[in-house]
């Protein structure tokens, strides 16, 4: 058995890409969750807010990240969190067990600059097509329901850490002949 580590992650705790483990659609998790599952849970949000802590990041030599999903720590659930703040200035601290995308706009968006990962050690450049508007549907940790309407930067990491769950890395979405070429959509902008 792979160890979990369920409370304080470091980059050492980050399954790298190479790992089935990042391959594999994940397992939903039951309600209510173990007391472990529950510190595995927090443990993913509080490493975000510790990477973007300039003096824990400094300390514990973390890399930035605005989301971070179960199988990257070795756990194979449908859980991730994610931790920004959006074009708005709108704050987006959220923990998603058993997560689904309930509807998608058709119009897609994608960063400029592209994306990243922290399970990924190197820089892989080319647009990663999204939907802009997503709408979804998760439990708590404490296994109540909710339904979240996201649209823009919020929707490109939302989906980025639900492809995590389901075996998908960001650069899966790169045009592989030509990295900058976009998919032919009626709508497609840079955020
Ligand atoms: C950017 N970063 C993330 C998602 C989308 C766009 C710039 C999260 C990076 C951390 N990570 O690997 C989470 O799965
Ligand atoms: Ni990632």
């Amino acid at each position: 058995m792979r160890k979990v580590n369920s409370s304080f992650i470091t980059m050492k705790d980050i399954v790298r890409e190479g790992d089935p483990i990042l391959r594999k659609k994940t397992k939903p998790v039951q309600f209510p969750l173990s007391d472990e599952d529950f510190k595995r849970a927090e443990s993913l949000l509080i490493f975000l807010k510790n990477s973007q802590d300039k003096r824990m990041a400094e300390k514990y030599d973390l890399r930035e990240g605005v989301g971070l999903a179960a199988n990257q720590i070795g756990w194979d659930k449908q859980v991730f969190a994610v931790y920004f703040t959006d074009e708005q200035d709108k704050q987006f601290a959220y923990i998603f067990c058993n997560p689904k995308i309930t509807s998608h706009s058709s119009a897609m968006v994608y960063l400029e600059e592209g994306e990243g990962c922290l399970s990924v050690d190197r820089v892989v450049k080319g647009y990663v097509p999204r939907y802009e508007r997503v709408t979804i549907h998760a439990f708590t940790p404490e296994g109540i329901p909710f339904t979240l309407k996201l649209k823009g930067y919020a929707a490109v990491v939302i989906q980025h850490e639900l492809d995590h769950l389901n075996g998908v890395m960001f650069y899966d979405h790169i045009n592989k002949k030509d990295p900058s070429r976009l998919p032919e959509v009626e709508f497609i902008r840079p955020l």
